[in-house]
């Protein structure tokens, strides 16, 4: 019996930073609904999508950045967004800027949650791969600074069984490392589930502009072929405070094929009906792990960078 799921990439248009939290759950819970017309069982949110993505600018104001996270998941702003999909009975992923103290300290990562059709969150992430800086970059049009605002994620790369298969996520950059997909991959995860934000300008490798949207797809259709997965890669897109942002959200079979793209830079949906078992073959043969891959002859310890054997 073939294992079907039809997800949904929502993608977001600009927030702005005067934006309420109440709108933009206003915004995605229009695109919830939508979804579930299209017959959606889950819907992806992008990275970070409750507010304007603000390591685009320096504050040193502690109170100004925490105004950014969220100290509890679901809260106040965001209930409704849980009752909605419990009414409609359908999962989300959703970006956020998280604040934790469980550790008995502040502490800030930029995550995302699985949700299920009941509104019980049975996944989290927070992201590993932070680029850009932690210093104030004045001469450049925007910062981005994540490396000041965020720690970097301590829960691993993980996998839960949902909508009738295996799924995982990843932030944003953490697509252009092959690692966070083979991790994934080697345990089993069928369905990989990345938010964005991408400025289309590099401040820092400004010749790499004009590859931007062909560096997303390359990394996200390699990452799926390489680990017989499908990916799904949603962008907050257009122009979001003098900053403009990578759209084409896309769902990528394991093939490597893209099966559904946006073609605009506002909100908009892509729906898929995904074929679990497309990968089976694929995981059968060329990507057969136990048959092929040999760590133990890499000559290097795999998850850590090493000097190159004399
Ligand atoms: N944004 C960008 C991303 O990885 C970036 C940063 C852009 C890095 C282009 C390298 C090249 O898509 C986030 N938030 O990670």
């Amino acid at each position: 019996m073939t294992r079907f799921v039809t997800i949904a990439a929502a993608q977001m248009g600009p927030i702005a930073r005067s934006e309420s939290r109440g709108g933009v759950v206003k915004r995605l819970i229009d695109l919830m609904r939508r979804a579930k017309g299209m017959g959606a069982d889950v819907v992806v949110y992008p990275e970070a999508t409750l507010t304007a993505f603000f390591p685009h600018w320096f504050t040193e104001d502690e109170a100004e950045v925490d105004a950014w996270f969220e100290r509890e998941m679901p809260g106040p702003h965001t209930m409704a967004l849980f009752d909605e999909a419990r009414r409609l009975g359908l999962g989300f992923h959703l970006g956020y800027c998280e604040l934790d103290y469980a550790s008995g300290r502040k502490r800030r990562f930029n995550t995302s949650i699985l949700v299920n059709s009941n509104g019980e969150i049975i996944g989290k992430y927070r992201k590993i791969h932070l680029p850009g800086h932690s210093d104030h970059r004045p001469g450049t049009p925007f910062q981005n600074l994540e490396k000041r605002y965020f720690e970097v994620g301590d829960l691993g790369f993980g996998a839960w069984r949902a909508w009738g298969g295996v799924a995982g996520m990843m932030i944003c950059n953490d697509r252009r490392w092959p690692e966070s997909y083979r991790v994934l991959g080697l345990q089993g995860v069928e369905m990989i589930f990345c938010g964005y934000n991408t400025p289309v300008h590099h401040p820092a490798a400004p010749d790499h502009d004009r590859l931007g949207q062909f560096h997303n797809e390359l990394s996200m259709q390699s990452g799926a072929y390489q680990n017989s997965a499908w990916v799904i890669g949603v962008a907050k897109a257009g122009v979001e405070e003098g900053v403009d942002m990578l759209a084409g959200s896309c769902i990528v079979a394991p093939t490597g094929e893209i099966v559904a793209r946006c073609t605009g830079n506002g909100d908009e949906l892509v729906v898929a009906r995904c074929d679990l078992d497309l990968g089976q073959s694929y995981r059968e043969t060329t990507f057969n792990f136990a048959l092929h891959r040999r760590p133990e002859h890499y000559g290097m310890i795999v998850a850590r960078t090493g000097s190159v054997a004399p």
